[in-house]
């Protein structure tokens, strides 16, 4: 049997057989319309260890069902992509998702994600959350040139439809910082209003939500055809580990204006004649992006000498 990993926990695989609710799958699937989700809990076969493959949420895996419940993985497709942090395969869409305070953003993180995103070839969105407590400008002002960028609050409701709208037939993770509200957000999405402790009896009886601190990547459906990972807040981020010439790659903007520097190598950080600098320093790119440029560069240059 084949089916998708929608949660790992203590050591089990949680892999649901049949129907998605995201239509995309369903094509992918040619099952027009089956609802009935049946979620086996499975050890993985050793061997995984000893290849050094560890199953992601997210992967598609083939199993050996051993009883009504319970099964073993036994194989792991090719991955479309895949996280080191959250991990988690097969995304279509980023969700990076920060607050306007409580906690304070903090851009080199929001950075660190969003390269990811881009080191993974997966699209990602800027999800600025808790737009109740205060302005969300000063991140808006410098995601929104270079990202789809969204405003919203769980408690107010309010950017809902949009955030919908972009999730809509595609598969999501939510990644960011403890206590922005991510888990909030899927809840609102799924239609619970208890945040934190609704249970998705469309995923499985075995599959429920934590009631407090999300502390294992998950995978849930929503009625309108998205499905969504939510994943525990990472206070350090080491997802992405590229040559030092790649990491002007990971930032679109700083991408976009390496053509223009007199250097065709220019790293843009000490070379004459460089358009990135001289955008850093006119305002166009900005000024926390260009620093978590410059940090991630000499981190990948750190990297390569230690090798
Ligand atoms: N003021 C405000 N608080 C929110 C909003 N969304 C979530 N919260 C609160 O933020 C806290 C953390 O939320 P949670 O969903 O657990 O964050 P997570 O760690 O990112 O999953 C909870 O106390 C929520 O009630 C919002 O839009 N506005
Ligand atoms: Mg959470
Ligand atoms: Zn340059």
């Amino acid at each position: 049997m084949r089916g998708t990993i929608v949660k790992a926990l203590s050591g089990f695989y949680y892999v649901r057989i049949g129907g998605s609710g995201s239509s995309r799958n369903r094509e992918r699937s040619g099952d027009p319309g089956s609802s009935v989700d049946c979620v086996y809990q499975c050890r993985a076969r050793g061997i995984f260890k000893k290849e050094g493959i560890t199953p992601l949420v997210g992967d598609e895996a083939v199993i050996d069902i051993l009883d009504e419940e319970d099964g073993f993985v036994t194989e792991i497709l090719p991955r479309r992509n895949s996280f080191v942090r959250p991990a988690v395969a097969n995304i279509d869409l980023f969700v990076v998702t920060v607050s306007v305070r409580d906690p304070e953003p903090h851009t080199e993180a929001l950075d660190r994600f969003l390269a990811a995103a881009e080191a993974a070839s997966a699209d990602a969105l800027v999800c600025v959350n808790k737009a109740d407590l205060g302005s969300a400008d000063f991140l808006t002002d410098v995601y929104d040139r270079i990202y789809d960028t969204l405003t919203v609050s769980t408690l107010a409701g309010s950017g809902m439809d949009a955030l919908k709208d972009r999730l809509a037939d595609k598969r999501s993770a939510f990644a960011g910082p403890s206590g922005v509200g991510k888990s909030s957000i899927i809840n609102f999405l799924l239609g619970g209003d208890d945040v934190g402790g609704i249970e998705t009896g469309a995923i499985s009886r075995k599959t429920k939500r934590g009631r407090h601190t999300t502390r294992h990547v998950e995978l849930f459906e929503t009625d309108f055809g998205a499905e969504l990972f939510d994943t525990p807040g990472y206070t350090s981020f080491d997802g992405v580990s590229v040559e030092p010439a790649e990491v002007a790659y990971l930032f679109p903007e700083i991408a976009a204006l390496s053509g223009k520097c007199r250097f065709d190598d220019c790293t843009h950080t000490d070379e004459p004649d460089c358009a990135v600098r001289d955008a850093a320093r006119g305002g166009e790119v900005a000024e926390s992006r260009y620093d978590s440029y410059c940090r991630m560069l000499g981190e990948a240059r750190a990297r390569a000498e230690s090798f």
